[in-house]
C-alpha cells in the first residue's frame, strides 16, 4: 500500500503545476496527432482513422498484481497493418494516465493460455505507477480473440504470420509503438528518459522472455511470472499425468488425489519450520515424503455440481466419494511427481512440486458404470490436435496408443517446429545484462500448471551459459546484477493458492523492478501483504525459526540439488 500513499502525495503536488488535464488529451484529434510518424516502424502502416478514445473516471482497480487504487484513465486504441499482407489488422490499446500522474513510464502487459492479452487483469498496473499501459490483439481479430482462432488457415496449413505474432513479433511492435506514442502524448523530449517496462505471467511470462531474449534495449525492467517457456515440452507435458494413469492402468477418483495432496501438505508443512498450512519448502518435501506413505488412509468428499460456463462444461459433476488411498493411486502420484521418463528410464521432462494439486490428472466419473476414467487435459489435447496434427479441433479424441515415448516424440516435434517462435529458452542474456535492464522472475512454488522447476531450469541454463566458468556462488552473484528469481511459498499458478490460504502472492513487484531500475535498489526479497513478508531469491531457500517468528533465507545444498535436472533423454541440451 506504500505506493498508493506516494501516488496521492504526487497527485496533490503535481495538479498544482499541471495545466493539461486528462479531458484535454483524451480526444481522437489529440491521439491522432501523437501517433508514431509514418516510417517510424518500417513495414508498419498505422491507420489514423482507426483511433478511438474513451475516458474512465474514478475507477477502482483491484488485482493480485497491483495495489488497489482509484483513478482516471483514457483508453486510446488504434489499428495498424503490415505492408504486403492482405486483410491484416492489428489492434492495440493504451491506457493513458492523467498528465498530472504521468511519470515518464511505459508498460506492456501480456496474456495467458492462448490469449495474447489479459484484458484488464494486468494493464491497469501501469496506471498505478504513472505509466501508459499497452495490450495488443496480435492481429487475431479483436482483443477477445485468441491465437487458436487464427492459427490454421485451413486444416494442415499453419498461419505462420499469426504464429510469429503470438511468438514475439506483436509484443515487439506493441512496445516499440507504445513507447513512441507515449513520448508524443506527453511531449517527452529526445533528451529525457522514458522508462519502459513489462509485466506478465504464464503465457504472458513467456511473452516477456520472448522480448528480453531478443530485444535487449526494449525494456528497462520486466516482471516475468511463471513463464510458459520450453513451449514444445510444456504443452505436451499437460498430457503426462493422463498417460501415467493409462500406463499404470488406474484412474484415481478425484477425491483420492485430493486426499494425497492434503496428506502431502500435512506431512510437509512443518519442514519449513512453521506449521501454517503452507509448504514453503517443497524441496524438503521431495527429500522426506513419499506418496505411498498415504496408502490405506481413508478419504471422503461431498458430491459436487458440474461447473458450466457459456454452455461448456468446465468440470464435470462428481458424486459423493469415500474410500481408502490405494497403492495404485499412490503409484500414479509418485510417477507423476518423478517427471516424464522415456522407456529407457531417461528424464524427458519435469513435474510439479509435491503439494501442488494434481490438476492435469483429473479423471471423469461415469455414472452409468460407476467408474472413473480418462479425462484428456484440454491444454495438452488442443496442443497436439491443433498445433502438431494441424486439425481444427479443440482436443484429441483419444490417446489410447500413447506411451511415454510418444510424449517425448511430440515434445521434440513441437520444440523443433516452433523453435524460433515459441520455445523461448534462448539462454544467452549477455546483451540484456550489458544493456543494464533488470528482470524479476517469480514462480509459485506450488504451481499446478507450469512446473516451478521449469523456471529454475531456465535460470540455471542462463547461469551456466553466461557464468559457467565461475564457482556456483560467484555465478549467482553475477546473475544478481540483472536477473533474480523468486519462488513464492505456497503460491499456485500466477496467484495465491486457495488450498494453502496462508501462502502469499506479491502485489508490488512492478514497483520493485522500478525501484531497482530507477533507484538502484536491488531486491533481496519481494514484499507481500500476507503473513509471509519475505520471499527468498534463488538459490536461497526460506526457513522459519522460533516457530514462525522469523524467516530467514538459507543456503541448503541438498535442497538446491533437488531442483537440478539433467534431461538425458535428449542428445542436445534442453535449456
Ligand atoms: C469517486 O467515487 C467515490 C465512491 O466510489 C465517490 O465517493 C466520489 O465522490 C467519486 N469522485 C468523483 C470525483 O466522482
Ligand atoms: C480499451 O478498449 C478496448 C477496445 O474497446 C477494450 O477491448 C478494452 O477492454 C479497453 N480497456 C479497458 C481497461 O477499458
Ligand atoms: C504537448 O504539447 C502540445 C503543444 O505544445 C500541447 O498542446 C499539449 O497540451 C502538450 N501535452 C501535454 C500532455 O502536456
Ligand atoms: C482437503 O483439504 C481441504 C481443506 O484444506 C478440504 O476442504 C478438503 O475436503 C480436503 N479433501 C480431502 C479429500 O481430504
Ligand atoms: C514406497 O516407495 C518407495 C520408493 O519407491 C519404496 O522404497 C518403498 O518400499 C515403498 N513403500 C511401500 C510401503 O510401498
Ligand atoms: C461410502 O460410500 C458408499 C457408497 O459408495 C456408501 O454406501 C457409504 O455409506 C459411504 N460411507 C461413508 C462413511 O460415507
Ligand atoms: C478440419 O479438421 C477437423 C478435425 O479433424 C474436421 O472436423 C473438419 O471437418 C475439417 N475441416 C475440413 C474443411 O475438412
Ligand atoms: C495412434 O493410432 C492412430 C490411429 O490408429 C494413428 O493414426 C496414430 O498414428 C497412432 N499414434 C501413435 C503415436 O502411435
Ligand atoms: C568468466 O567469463 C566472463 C565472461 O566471459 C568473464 O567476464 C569473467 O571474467 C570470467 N570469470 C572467470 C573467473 O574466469
Ligand atoms: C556459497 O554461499 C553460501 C551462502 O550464501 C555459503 O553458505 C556456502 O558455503 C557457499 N559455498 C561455497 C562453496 O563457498
Ligand atoms: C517493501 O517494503 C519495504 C519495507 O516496508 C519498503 O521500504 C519498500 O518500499 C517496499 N517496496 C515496495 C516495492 O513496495
Ligand atoms: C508452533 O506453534 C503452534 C501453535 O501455537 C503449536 O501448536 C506448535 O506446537 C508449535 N510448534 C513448535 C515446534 O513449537
Ligand atoms: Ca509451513
Amino acid at each position: 500500500m506504500q505506493s498508493t500513499t506516494s501516488f496521492f502525495a504526487l497527485l496533490a503536488a503535481a495538479t498544482a503545476v499541471q495545466a493539461v488535464t486528462l479531458d484535454d488529451i483524451c480526444t481522437e484529434a489529440y491521439a491522432q496527432a501523437a501517433l508514431p510518424a509514418s516510417g517510424f516502424y518500417p513495414g508498419i502502416a498505422i491507420d489514423s482513422s482507426s483511433v478511438t478514445t474513451a475516458i474512465t473516471t474514478n475507477s477502482t482497480l483491484t488485482s493480485e498484481w497491483f495495489p488497489t487504487a482509484t483513478l482516471d484513465y483514457c483508453n486510446m486504441t488504434f489499428a495498424y497493418s503490415h505492408n504486403g499482407i492482405a486483410n491484416d489488422v492489428v489492434h492495440v490499446s493504451y491506457l493513458v494516465p492523467a498528465p498530472a500522474n504521468f511519470q515518464n513510464r511505459y508498460l506492456s502487459t501480456g496474456g495467458g493460455g492462448l490469449a495474447i492479452n489479459s484484458g484488464s487483469t494486468y494493464s491497469p498496473s501501469g496506471l498505478i505507477v504513472g505509466a501508459v499501459s499497452g495490450i495488443t490483439d496480435g492481429g487475431f481479430g479483436s482483443f477477445d480473440t485468441q491465437w487458436d482462432a487464427a492459427f490454421l488457415l485451413a486444416n494442415d496449413t499453419i498461419n505462420w504470420q499469426a504464429t510469429y505474432m503470438f511468438g514475439y513479433q506483436a509484443h515487439h511492435e506493441l512496445a516499440t509503438l507504445g513507447a513512441q506514442f507515449t513520448k508524443n502524448l506527453f511531449n517527452v523530449s529526445t533528451t529525457e528518459k522514458l522508462y519502459s517496462y513489462y509485466q506478465g505471467c504464464s503465457e504472458g511470462g513467456r511473452e516477456g522472455w520472448s522480448q528480453v531474449q531478443r530485444f535487449s534495449d526494449q525494456f528497462d525492467g520486466a516482471v516475468i511470472g511463471a513463464p510458459a517457456i520450453r513451449y514444445g515440452q510444456q504443452q505436451v507435458n499437460h498430457l503426462t499425468s493422463n498417460v501415467v494413469e493409462q500406463t499404470v492402468g488406474y484412474y484415481p477418483p478425484t477425491c483420492e488425489l485430493d486426499a494425497i495432496m492434503n496428506l502431502t501438505i500435512a506431512a510437509c508443512d512443518a519442514l519449513d519450520g512453521q506449521t501454517d498450512g503452507v509448504i514453503a519448502r517443497s524441496d524438503l518435501c521431495k527429500l522426506n515424503f513419499l506418496p505411498n506413505s498415504t496408502v490405506g488412509t481413508s478419504y471422503s468428499c461431498d458430491a459436487t455440481a458440474a461447473l458450466v460456463m457459456g454452455g461448456i462444461t468446465i468440470t464435470a459433476a462428481t458424486p459423493a466419494q469415500n474410500g481408502t488411498i490405494t497403492a495404485q493411486g499412490a503409484e500414479v502420484a509418485t510417477t507423476i511427481l518423478n517427471g516424464l521418463h522415456d522407456s529407457e528410464g531417461r528424464l524427458v521432462y519435469l513435474s510439479y512440486q509435491p503439494g501442488a494439486s494434481f490438476a492435469d490428472a483429473a479423471t471423469t466419473y461415469d455414472a452409468t458404470t460407476d467408474t472413473w476414467g480418462l479425462s484428456i487435459s484440454s491444454l495438452g489435447g488442443e496442443w497436439v490436435a491443433r498445433y502438431l496434427e494441424l486439425q481444427d479441433a479443440s482436443t484429441l479424441s483419444s490417446i489410447t496408443n500413447y506411451t511415454y515415448d510418444t510424449l517425448k516424440d511430440l515434445m521434440i516435434q513441437g520444440q523443433n517446429r516452433y523453435y524460433d517462435s515459441l520455445q523461448t529458452t534462448y539462454p544467452d542474456l549477455t546483451n540484456l545484462q550489458a544493456s543494464g535492464a533488470k528482470v524479476v522472475h517469480l514462480h509459485g512454488e506450488q504451481d499446478n500448471s507450469i512446473p516451478t522447476g521449469s523456471s529454475v531450469h531456465y535460470y540455471e541454463s542462463v547461469r551456466s551459459i553466461m557464468y559457467g566458468n565461475m564457482t556456483y556462488n560467484a555465478s549467482t552473484a553475477a546473475m544478481d546484477d540483472f536477473y533474480r528469481l523468486f519462488l513464492v511459498p505456497g503460491a499456485a499458478h500466477c496467484g495465491a493458492n486457495d488450498i494453502q490460504p496462508n501462502g502469499v502472492w506479491p502485489q508490488t513487484t512492478l514497483q520493485t523492478v522500478i525501484d531497482w531500475v530507477e533507484g538502484a535498489v536491488a531486491p533481496d526479497t519481494l514484499n507481500t501483504t500476507g503473513t509471509i513478508d519475505s520471499i527468498c531469491r534463488w538459490p536461497l531457500r526460506p526457513l522459519w525459526a522460533g516457530n514462525g517468528t522469523s524467516l530467514s533465507c538459507v543456503y541448503d545444498q541438498a535442497s538446491i540439488d533437488t531442483w537440478m535436472y539433467d534431461f538425458d533423454a535428449y542428445n542436445t541440451p534442453l535449456y
